[in-house]
């Protein structure tokens, strides 16, 4: 018994919550399915992790390098706020759960187990259930278990008496957001990646999604019947036509954008916190930091490139003798692989502009909580959301609904951290989803108590079942055979 423990223990901790490793466990799982040689086995494995491990260091290093100046304003204008980020999110909830419920972090972590056996079940049945995507992302598991956790148990009070109950109510709504979630932006990463044959399990899938709708009906081609001009295919004269190239593209906006913030911030700040010396060129240090965006995305695309394939190759083997019609649902980096990659950039910078403007109103509006952009949401939902828009609805999808984005992020997340109390903690997570389903989850449960725990659950399992009733023979060829779908496209549209 004991080394049963200790093996799940190691297994929790190591391979469940930490990405690359459970990137790696599962292709190494999918190939020995396949029946695969053992050199190819091991080979894969190791380019899956490594992959992974790439991917993170690209995303690692965006955070890293652009944190500290958003912070920066925090200081330069010296608000006490909550930041939006998920790590800050999750500190929040690991310094203020005790005080507030009187209940500790570590179940969080059960929760997390327990969701994501309910997904696992969800993919498992999918003839039922008709959900066909297995959350993959460990750090993002963590953190919306942790927020989740506070938010259902602000919401149902009445919870807190019987662990057990409150434990099956929290992971069965969990577990199902993640398959429904990450469920719904199968058709558009299956279109963006032109069947790489992934899906995204993140913290911005409804966002997605509704990015991907609303950039077809607002602003798409209309059955052919109009031009959409997507990011790439600005043919753009003379000088404008090194925004072409997406590290020179990238590099100039960046430049452009956080040399000027950087500027407002000053040098001061920057001494100080050790980012740069009192004997550096300040201005030459800001192109520098600018430049780095470039370098990280660049980092990052190489890591997608390594561990895709072999990720979604041996899945195979699972989707044929263990989830059947299933994909893996992986972090939203992985998209920026795929598509135009200016569109990364022009996206992430409508959701700043969205998300600045919106504090202001809330700084003038005098808002009881005052928000701080965290660089996770900024980024990360922005340009995802933006990638989506512009494969829809080009150019102009492409601002516009970022822009909206980065309004909601912020307000979402002033409604839903002043109200459930993670605001006075110093954070919340923040990203898109959170900032829109889960509040709206929040609210139903907490005005209509036990009905609206079944409100949300029924709800959030009817939408793969609607999303079937439209295209019943597409549905799950989509995700089995790429081609054979598009062909099915082709002769409905005839
Ligand atoms: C998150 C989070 C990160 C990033 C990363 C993006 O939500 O916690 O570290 O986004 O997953 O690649």
């Amino acid at each position: 018994m004991q080394i049963l423990n200790a093996i799940w223990t190691f297994f929790a901790t190591y391979i469940l919550q930490k990405a690359p490793y459970m990137v790696g466990f599962l292709t190494l799982l999918g190939y020995c399915l396949m029946g695969k040689k053992w050199y190819d086995t091991l080979a894969g494995t190791l380019k899956a992790i490594i992959g992974m491990l790439i991917l993170n260091a690209g995303s690692g290093g965006l955070t890293s390098n652009f944190r500290p100046i958003l912070a920066g304003l925090k200081e330069r204008f010296n608000l006490t706020a909550c930041v939006i980020d998920p790590y800050y999110g999750q500190n929040a909830v690991t310094a203020g759960v005790e005080e507030v419920f009187g209940k500790g972090f570590s179940q969080a972590m059960t929760l997390l187990l327990i969701a994501f056996i309910v997904n696992i079940l969800l993919v498992r049945f999918n003839k039922i259930t008709k959900c066909r995507t297995l959350f993959t992302t460990g750090h993002v598991q963590v953190q919306q278990a942790a927020t989740a956790y506070w938010l259902i148990m602000f919401a149902v009070p009445g919870l807190l008496k019987n662990n057990v109950a409150l434990m099956v109510v929290m992971s069965v709504i969990l577990g199902a957001y993640w398959a429904v979630g990450s469920n719904l932006t199968v058709k558009p990463m299956q279109e963006l990646s032109e069947g790489a044959g992934f899906a995204i399990a993140h913290q911005q899938m409804f966002g997605i999604r509704l990015s991907y709708f609303l950039a077809d009906k607002l602003f798409g081609d209309k059955g052919g019947k109009r031009k959409v001009k997507k990011v790439g295919e600005m043919e753009m004269p003379g000088f404008f036509s090194i925004f072409n190239e997406n590290m020179v593209c990238t590099a100039i906006l960046m430049t452009a954008f956080f040399g000027v913030i950087m500027a407002i911030i000053g040098k001061p700040f920057f001494v100080e916190s050790g980012a740069t010396t009192e004997g550096e060129n300040f201005v030459f240090y800001c192109f520098n930091t600018s430049l780095q965006f470039a370098v990280y995305l660049a980092i990052l695309q190489l890591g997608v490139r390594t561990f895709v394939t072999e990720l979604t190759a041996s899945f195979q083997g699972i989707a044929d003798k263990l989830l059947p019609s299933s994909i893996p649902g992986v972090d939203c980096a992985v998209c920026f692989g795929f598509g135009d990659s200016n569109a990364v950039t022009f996206g992430f910078l409508a959701g700043l502009v969205g998300q600045i403007l919106a504090i202001l109103i809330l700084v003038v509006m005098k808002s009881p909580t005052i928000i701080i952009c965290g660089f996770v949401p900024v980024f990360f939902d922005n340009a995802t959301i933006g990638l989506v828009a512009n494969e829809k609805g080009g150019l102009k999808a492409c601002l516009i609904i970022p822009f909206f984005s980065g309004l909601i992020q912020v307000f979402g997340s002033a409604f839903i951290a002043g109200w459930v109390g993670m605001a006075q903690y110093g954070g919340y997570l923040g990203m898109f989803d959170w900032d829109t389903v889960w509040p709206l989850m929040t609210v139903v449960m907490r005005y209509l108590g036990y009905a609206g725990i079944a409100i949300v659950v029924i709800a959030l399992l009817a939408i793969p079942q609607i999303e079937y009733r439209m295209d019943p023979e597409g549905y799950f060829l989509i995700t089995e055979d790429y081609d054979a779908y598009l062909e099915h496209i082709a002769n409905k549209k005839k």
